[in-house]
């Protein structure tokens, strides 16, 4: 079953995260707030928790306002669309969680009358054309970011 399998993704990545240590080698930026590695593709958000799972990082968390103005101007640059936010209300409808921990969401820039997908739209997305958040399909396809604290 889907849901399921995803919790044991969030689960398992918890214990990965007790344990990371930031190293940005490679393709990862490095920042204040950590290690950032920006995808060429575009992905549904199932792919992209997973993509950024097997890279021992998280799909990206929004946490306040400075760290969004940074990935905005970031995405912008690689001119993304859009980019998935790891915050997601699949599993309680009007209920945002962050992905890794399941914990509600402390932040949030929802534009206008977003998050408005009720139960068709589950995940966010940092909508470059705009200015903040919608809620999506969650498996529409999207650029992701990973992070590495
Ligand atoms: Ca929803």
């Amino acid at each position: 079953m889907v849901i399921g399998h995803w919790w044991v993704l969030v689960i398992a990545s918890v214990g990965i995260l007790a344990n990371a240590k930031a190293a940005c080698k490679g393709n990862w930026a490095k920042t204040s707030g950590g290690c950032y590695w920006f995808s060429t593709n575009t992905a549904t958000f199932h792919e992209a928790f997973t993509s950024c799972f097997a890279k021992k990082s998280t799909l990206l968390e929004l946490k306040g306002k400075w760290q969004e103005k940074w990935i905005r101007f970031q995405s912008l640059l690689r001119g993304y669309d859009g980019v998935w936010i790891g915050a997601t209300d699949l599993l309680h409808e009007g209920t945002y969680v962050y992905p890794s921990n399941g914990s509600k969401i402390r932040y949030s820039n929802w534009e206008g009358r977003q998050p408005g997908g009720g139960k068709k739209e589950n995940c966010a997305v940092l909508a470059l054309k705009s200015a903040g958040w919608h809620d999506y399909p969650c498996k529409h396809k999207f650029h992701y970011i990973c992070v590495k604290h």
